[in-house]
């Protein structure tokens, strides 16, 4: 497949080749969107982290059916948490802290029932899953080599949360070089106006460190 233009994206057209652009989905996990767990428990409805599913169902199965490069990623920490920087381990309700036991095993810990991925977007086999321990997907992580190994330059950003850790794998992926578009209606907030403020943020002053557009321009695009 050659280049391909999503003419709707803001501030301006969006241009890309699938051979050569990521789909980066962040941290569809259990733990942040099953009831019962750990979004859950902190207070946060997870409905509004579900209605992401199918659109994010959807744009996935366009950019395997186009043959794109697909990135999965979760966060969390090792099970002897020496990964997990002590500022980040304190944060939390005090029984309700990462490592702690949760509905759906330790809250975020890798290797746990609630640390990987819902079973609507469990990865294919040979797509990318990079473990995080951060917000952001490049700190502490494979992702700048595996990004590179495979001439990667655009990235499509989707996934969980909206402000936190789309935001922050957009920002960095941005001071790295690479054509951010992020997918609007492919993220999710447990809070509405911090969605609708992080998408706006993204390409206001001309696109000040990425593209947005809604999924449906992207499938289209790739159809
Ligand atoms: C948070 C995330 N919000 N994936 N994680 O702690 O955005």
């Amino acid at each position: 497949m050659t280049e391909v233009t999503v003419a709707t994206a803001a501030p301006a057209p969006f241009t890309f080749d699938p051979a050569h652009t990521a789909l980066v989905i962040i941290d569809m996990q259990r733990d942040f969107l099953l009831p019962g767990g750990f979004g859950e428990t902190l207070g946060n409805d997870v409905g509004r982290l579900a209605q992401v599913v199918p659109r994010l169902a959807k744009l996935l199965a366009a950019a395997r059916a186009a043959g794109m490069p697909i990135i999965h990623t979760r966060e969390g920490h090792r099970p002897d948490l020496s990964d997990c920087p002590p500022a980040k381990l304190r944060r939390g309700a005090p029984s309700k802290r990462i490592g702690d036991p949760g509905a759906f095993g330790r809250i975020l810990i890798r290797g746990e029932y609630g640390h990987d991925i819902i079973d609507e977007l469990a990865p294919h086999a040979g797509e990318v899953v990079i473990d995080k321990p951060g917000k952001g997907a490049f700190y502490a992580t494979e992702l700048s080599d595996v990004l590179a190994a495979r001439e990667i330059t655009q990235l499509l950003v989707t996934g969980v949360t909206t402000e936190v850790c789309v935001h922050t794998t957009t920002r960095e992926a941005n001071d790295r070089g690479f054509d951010c578009l992020v997918v609007s209606d492919c993220c999710g907030s447990y809070f509405p106006d911090f969605h609708r403020v992080g998408i706006d943020m993204i390409s206001a002053q001309g696109g000040i460190f990425g593209w947005v557009a809604e999924s449906g321009a992207v499938i289209d695009a790739l159809a």
